[in-house]
């Protein structure tokens, strides 16, 4: 039963629940075995298992094999290669999804052999993923958030607790963690597989896209698109897909386009993922944003180290950076209308002087870059040559690969002015190099043609008259200026970590006051804008959930920051069309006053509450006669 909830009747609901119904959490929550796999048995539990790609599995029976008993399960790699997290999971599909509204704890015991691991560094610790979801935010499907080591020749359990809040669970992948070949084992053993629901079901409130909301893209259709993020979990929720394409024109794959993703072993090209979203956004006509070719995170090993991890020389790397761009710029060229060819080459915050001494640098932390490191490995600093001319080739690799595309710097902290000035200062000088390079066939046509401003600003410190000097000093580049990232969590970076993931009304009013003075700053330049990208669709599914920065609450329900962005546009028109007397503040109010909040609203509430009673009365009960 797909049932689209107003706020009101989320909040109707939930008066009404909480009058009938309550449901004590209390410390000592008993348990209710739901599966209990001692892989004694596949006639009982084989159909349950399944292997990602680079693995294989077995039920053995030998003695002594087992955690407690002589049976477990095996899982062995044919090929000690693609050691990419997902591709090595086992995954257990249940029979029937365990509903969401339960918290449910996992254990499970592994074992790696220390016979064919005598080489292996120290191994990382297994985990689990809920619903195949490896790209989740927060932690929140990935468990246990601190993997850990595993020892070689004995048994280590994995023991989690999650609640399944909106989602039901259908399947959990047993994993390692790191995509590294000597951090993972090749043969390993699961055993003791025990999945319990902890304490009693609770109700459950999905939360719903309510498309009767004024359009974002159509709202800014005369002033730029606007786009947001898309990873596998979206393209895999047709709800997610209809709100995309009611609110977004412009799509920024999260994930799978990071160098990581497409190929993280020399040669092993991965393009199934991006093509499939891709096909999908262009289907829909949509524009996509390549993010990103270079990155000195979620980058690859092989592009700048040797097998033993010893770094390689300038001329080796760049040999890779070539074959990685002319590869991956050739097999998306005609699809991709812009290319963030290089992202965060500065170190967060900067001060001033040449752009070249502002540069993150190598190192060994994953705030340094590798790139940076090889090509520093044999430069000649009499001719000119420092590690920074990566940036340069990357660039150039991508015009010649798919001299459509438009290319893009990416970087974020833009709102600082020392590293606005810093990006223009190198953006203007790889422009210049360009002018007098023999392979440029275009001389009237920039190398760099826009400047990305990643705008994942704050709260507690954001300027807009900032964010308005950046444009103008990216303007003057000559470059075009896309919004990349935008979202403005509460409070601060340094806040974040001890924040709720809700907002005061105070904090929801100055966000939202935040968002208008950006929009309209965005929409005074829209000639300069070729697009404003938020990064996220609803605050619980963001990276920084916990600061709830997006336009969408966890229920999916508009904020004052949906509506002072969309009256930001419409502060625009008024003043375009001369319109005495209508206010943007007179916009915002009818925004307010939409059917939603309306009586109508109030009763329809009323009558989805009182099935949704019965209907939580009903599964309550089957759950509870199921189970036992
Ligand atoms: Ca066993």
């Amino acid at each position: 039963m797909k049932t689209r909830k107003t706020y009101a009747s989320v909040i109707g609901i939930s008066l009404i629940l909480s009058l009938l119904f309550t449901l004590p959490v209390t410390a000592n929550e008993t348990f209710t075995e739901l599966f209990n796999i001692d892989f004694s048995d596949e006639a009982l539990y084989g159909e349950m298992f399944s292997e990602a790609s680079a693995v294989t599995f077995e039920f053995i029976t030998e003695s002594g094999i087992g955690k407690d008993d002589d049976s477990a399960l095996r899982v062995s790699k044919p090929e000690p290669t693609n050691y990419n997290s997902y591709a090595n999971a086992v995954r257990i599909t249940f029979p029937e999804p365990l509903p969401a509204g339960g918290t449910y704890n996992f254990s499970a015991w592994f074992f790696v052999p220390i016979e064919g691991h005598e080489d292996k560094d120290v191994l990382t610790g297994p985990g689990i993923v809920l619903n195949g979801d490896y790209a989740g935010a927060q932690g929140k499907v990935k468990f246990p958030e601190n993997f850990g080591t595993m020892p070689v020749g004995e048994w280590k359990e994995i023991n989690v607790t999650f609640p399944m809040e909106t989602e039901e669970l259908l399947h959990i992948d047993l994993r390692f963690v790191i995509n590294e070949q000597p951090k993972h084992p090749d043969v390993w053993y699961i055993d003791n597989i025990v999945i319990n629901r902890v304490g009693e079901l609770t109700e459950v409130f999905i939360p719903a896209w309510d498309l009767t909301v004024p359009s974002l893209r159509e709202t800014y259709s005369a002033f730029f698109p606007i786009g947001n993020i898309m990873d596998v979990r979206d393209y895999n929720n047709d709800e997610t897909l209809e709100m995309y394409k009611y609110h977004y024109n412009f799509v920024t794959l999260e994930n799978s386009m990071k160098p990581d993703s497409i190929c993280r072993n020399k040669d092993v090209y991965t393009f199934e993922s991006a093509d499939m979203m891709i096909k999908w956004a262009l289907d829909n006509n949509m524009k996509v944003h390549g993010h990103a070719m270079v990155w000195h995170k979620q980058s690859a090993a092989w592009f700048t180290h040797d097998d033993a991890g010893n770094l390689l020389t300038r001329a080796e790397a760049r040999d890779n950076l070539e074959a990685y761009i002319n590869k991956v710029g050739n097999h998306f060229k005609g699809r991709i209308h812009s290319w963030e060819v290089v992202n965060e080459v500065f170190t967060a915050s900067v001060g001033s002087g040449d752009w070249k001494s502002l540069l993150r640098t190598g190192g060994t932390t994953e705030e340094d870059s590798q790139w940076y490191a090889a090509y520093e490995n044999g430069a000649d600093a009499s001719k000119g040559e420092s590690g920074a001319d990566y940036i340069y080739d990357a660039f150039v690799f991508t015009r010649l690969a798919d001299p459509e595309a438009i290319l893009y710097y990416n970087d974020f902290n833009e709102n600082e002015r020392s590293k606005a000035e810093a990006i223009a200062q190198m953006v203007e000088e790889l422009n210049n190099l360009w002018k007098n390079d023999a392979r440029n066939t275009e001389p009237d046509r920039l190398l760099v043609e826009g400047i990305g401003m990643q705008a994942h600003y704050w709260t507690a410190d954001l300027v807009p008259a900032n964010v308005e000097w950046a444009i103008q000093r990216f303007i003057e580049t000559g470059c075009e200026i896309g919004v990349l990232e935008l979202d403005i969590p509460a409070g601060s970076y340094f806040e974040l970590g001890s924040r709720s993931g809700e907002l005061t009304d105070e904090e929801a009013q100055k966000q939202a006051q935040l968002y208008r003075e950006v929009f309209e700053i965005f929409v005074k330049y829209n000639e300069h804008i070729s697009r404003v990208t938020l990064w996220g669709k609803a605050d619980s599914q963001s990276w920084r959930a916990k600061g709830s920065p997006l336009l969408f609450d966890e229920m999916f329900s508009v904020k004052p920051a949906f509506h002072s962005v969309i009256a930001a546009a419409e502060t625009e028109f008024v003043e375009e069309t001369e319109q005495p007397g209508e206010t943007a503040d007179v916009v915002e109010a009818e925004d307010n006053s939409s059917a939603e909040r309306g009586t109508g609203g109030h009763v329809i509430a009323l009558i989805i509450a009182v099935v949704a009673v019965i209907a939580g009365v009903l599964l309550f009960t089957y759950f509870r006669k199921k189970r036992k």
